[in-house]
């Protein structure tokens, strides 16, 4: 019988922190997954490698359910980001394997093509309006046909989406304590319309707009917003609220048609039950490292399919190449796709994680690669080490923490 004969963790820095697990079968055959969870790596790096790895060798890696189980029920404490990072790791790795030992590109194995490309949207933003319509044309010059638009509320420092002045990071990560950012609700609530208004002004009602509020609001004030953008016909709105608070979302709904979208923070399909069950949202937003990988994935896709709920895969930066990929092959194949989220990864990220998912006119493509189709180049991950960061926090005015 094949068995597994190493899984091993590799954390590397190629422009920003990436932790990635590398599977090996007594075939030779290797399987990679993506392990990274921003600002807290580490944790996740030692429990794979203290409590998961010793667990894979000499299993069958063809047991990929069999494998999710006994390390989601065999760990008795049940879900969390760090626990459900590692479980996706490893569910991505072996499913690369299985690819990779069948021949056949993940998405074929997950019942084939139901499209012919992923629909994707990138992230323009500025640190003014102006700016923020430069980037929006530069991102729909390229194709995009979705695109995300973010900018700096005037007077208050550091908005979200907006990247720093050394244009590397949207999110700018702090080597020590992390950054404070000044944060005000009732000028984001009167500038977002005026901003988002401004882009379909200039370029027209000929391409899907979208907009985060990564988690800022009170439902009421949400639902505020969500009635004030409505002319603007958003595609989606991000993360309104913390969703933790799964009914908060029923206020909002009573006060707005903007569709809205949740779900990057989550790991696991408890996280969402209520929200998709009771239609509270529109696409469900979990990423396939965050929330226990592609098995995992489907089975909350599934769920939310049975309720008219469409997907919208979290796609950031600081997930690696290797869940870019993951989460197209599923992309590719559920019925009840909505749209994918793609940041890209900036060099020299493309030193290490060597891809062959394409862009063209709007839409990704996994390609046909056997597995995954991601390959990582171990000795150039080597001259990149761990260089540990800090996402940022949020102060009120008066100093108290907000959302972040
Ligand atoms: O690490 C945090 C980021 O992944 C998050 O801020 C990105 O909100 C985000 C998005 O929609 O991509
Ligand atoms: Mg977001």
């Amino acid at each position: 019988m094949t068995t597994i004969t190493e899984a091993r963790v590799i954390v590397t820095s190629p422009g920003r922190n990436y932790v990635t697990l590398k599977i090996t079968t007594s075939d030779g055959v290797v399987g990679w997954g993506d392990a990274t969870l921003n600002g807290r790596e580490l944790a996740v790096a030692a429990y794979m490698t203290d409590h998961v790895c010793p667990l894979l060798v000499g299993r069958d890696p063809a047991r990929i359910e069999d494998t999710w189980q006994l390390l989601y029920r065999g760990a008795y404490w049940r879900r969390g980001p760090v626990t459900m990072t590692a479980i996706a790791a490893v569910d991505m790795a072996l499913w690369d394997i299985k690819g990779k030992v069948a021949g056949l590109p993940v998405y074929q194995l997950l019942g084939g093509a139901a499209r012919n490309g992923v629909l994707v949207y990138c992230h323009a933003s500025g640190s003014d309006v102006p700016a923020l319509l430069d980037d929006v044309a530069r991102h729909l010059d390229q194709g995009f046909l979705a695109v995300r638009a973010q900018a700096s509320v005037p007077g208050l420092e550091g908005t979200y989406g907006v990247p720093a002045p050394d244009g590397l990071l949207y999110e700018p990560a702090s080597a020590a304590l992390p950054a404070e950012h000044l944060w005000d609700t009732g000028p984001y609530l009167r500038f977002a319309p005026e901003m988002l208004g401004a882009v379909r002004e200039r370029f027209g009602f000929g391409f899907h707009l979208l907009h985060d509020v990564h988690h800022r609001l009170s439902p009421i004030e949400a639902g505020r917003l969500g009635h004030d953008l409505e002319p603007h016909r958003l595609f989606w709105l991000e993360d309104p609220t913390p969703a933790e608070d799964q009914s908060a979302f029923r206020v909002i709904r009573q006060h707005t048609t903007t569709p809205l979208a949740v779900g990057e923070v989550f790991n696991s399909i408890w996280d969402c039950q209520q929200l998709i069950t009771e239609r509270l949202i529109d696409y469900i937003r979990t990423s396939v490292t965050h929330a226990g990988g592609i098995t995992h994935l489907r089975r909350i896709f599934s769920l939310a399919d049975l309720y008219g709920v469409r997907t919208g895969s979290h796609g950031p930066g600081d997930l690696s190449p290797v869940a870019m990929a993951a989460a197209l092959h599923v992309d590719m194949s559920v019925p009840n796709f909505g749209i994918q989220e793609y940041m890209g990864h900036r060099d020299p990220a493309g030193e290490v994680f060597r891809t062959t998912y394409t862009f063209a006119d709007g839409y990704m493509h996994p390609g046909d690669a056997p597995g995954l189709g991601v390959d990582v180049d171990e000795d150039a991950a080597v001259h990149f080490p761990y260089d540990p960061r800090q996402l940022p926090v949020n102060r009120r005015l008066d100093g108290s923490v907000h959302d972040w």
